[in-house]
């Protein structure tokens, strides 16, 4: 090769410059651009995320050859604090994020929906500031039907050591969480974050092993086209929330779109606009998705991006749970989706006290 053509090539290779740098922005070279230093609480953030990574990594490994070895699929014959049946890949993915702290210095404890109590780092504590919150897989009943799934994650600081398991700082709201995002085992695996400075989407490139930028400060449409709700649920809904359904089937402009995986529907609600709903229903009465692991991560997330998320009466973010495993009603989306939600919940009240 002639000197020219190493510089024609090199020159070339500048021009293209963007797609370089996109190509080497990780998530932790994200993370300290976005902190704008490399101060230790920048270093923390950045290792924080490195570790989620690594969870999601290894999670998608084995969901990648789920079908192919013995013990990934089905149940374990056990349920959980929820009352749930327990998948085999709940608890493998359960012991992940674990597994990935231990050792990390940064994280005395983690508290997942999978846990009755949380989950103490003995060797962290002293010196480990921070309390991951999380739900290792979401939608958790796509696995047998090779659909896509979840984990969703929050980082709260740590204040107090309660090894009697009930963890009452964490009973705070979601302003509390420093972080909060998600991971999409879909046809990619995609890592979504934000650190209250925007919202920003990484897909893993299997080819290096690293979630690489996809996309920098999301805002999500201020209305969208699809409402997300699981309509079998209709007779177990107070009237507000028929209302709601009612005026949708019968105005042009809406399309229904329901994974089964809250984590799914919030990425296109994300990239695409609309909103996603899981009322009360007379079974569950505070819905079914849990404040500390679920709803308040995503509406960190969401208003990040622009939307808005409520109970229907209340922000998210202003909830203060009770108790770890709490539950509460969710309407998450677009600002101008989630209002119209919430117009149907408020006429129902004011006709209830007329
Ligand atoms: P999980 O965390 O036990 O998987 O439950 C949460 C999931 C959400 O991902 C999804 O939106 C919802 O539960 C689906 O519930 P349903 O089957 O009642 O519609
Ligand atoms: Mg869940």
């Amino acid at each position: 090769m002639t000197q020219t053509s190493v510089e024609q090539i090199s020159a070339d290779l500048l021009d293209q410059g963007y797609y370089l740098d996109r190509d080497c922005t990780t998530l932790s070279r994200h993370v300290f651009q976005q902190l704008e230093s490399f101060s230790p609480e920048a270093q923390d953030i950045s290792a924080l995320m490195n570790r989620i990574g690594l969870a999601g990594k290894l999670i998608a490994r084995r969901l990648s050859r789920s079908g192919l070895v013995d013990d990934a699929l089905g149940f374990t014959g056990t349920v959980n604090v929820q009352g749930e049946a327990v998948k085999k890949m709940d608890l493998y993915s359960n012991a992940v994020f674990i597994s990935v702290f231990k050792q990390s210095g940064l994280v005395c404890r983690l508290a997942s929906e999978e846990m009755e109590k949380p989950y103490y780092i003995p060797e962290n504590c002293p010196i480990g500031r921070y309390t991951l919150l999380y739900d290792p897989l979401d939608g958790s009943s796509n696995l047998d039907i090779n659909s896509n799934v979840g984990s969703i994650f929050a980082i709260r600081q740590q204040e107090g050591i309660d090894e009697d398991g009930a963890a009452l700082d964490l009973l705070q709201d979601g302003h509390k969480q420093l972080a909060a995002g998600y991971i999409l085992y879909g046809p990619s695996t995609m890592l979504v974050y934000s650190i209250g400075k925007g919202v920003h989407s990484f897909t893993l490139d299997p080819t290096i092993g690293e979630f690489i930028l996809a996309d920098e400060h999301i805002k999500t449409p201020v209305h969208g086209p699809v409402y997300s709700v699981n309509e079998g649920n209709f007779w177990q809904w107070e009237e507000s929330i028929r209302d709601y359904t009612r005026y949708v089937h019968r105005h042009e402009g809406y399309t229904a779109r329901y994974s089964g995986a809250l984590v799914g529907d919030i990425h296109r609600i994300l990239y695409q606009g609309g909103v996603f709903l899981y009322p009360g229903t007379v079974k569950n009465p505070e819905g079914k998705l849990r404040l500390l692991y679920e709803s308040a991560p995503m509406a960190f997330l969401i208003e990040q991006a622009g939307g808005r998320a409520t109970t229907g009466i209340q922000e998210i973010m202003d909830v203060i749970p009770e108790k770890i495993h709490q539950r509460t009603p969710l309407v998450i989306g677009s600002k101008e989706d989630v209002a119209l939600v919430e117009s149907f919940i408020r006429d129902r009240e004011r006709r209830e006290q007329d």
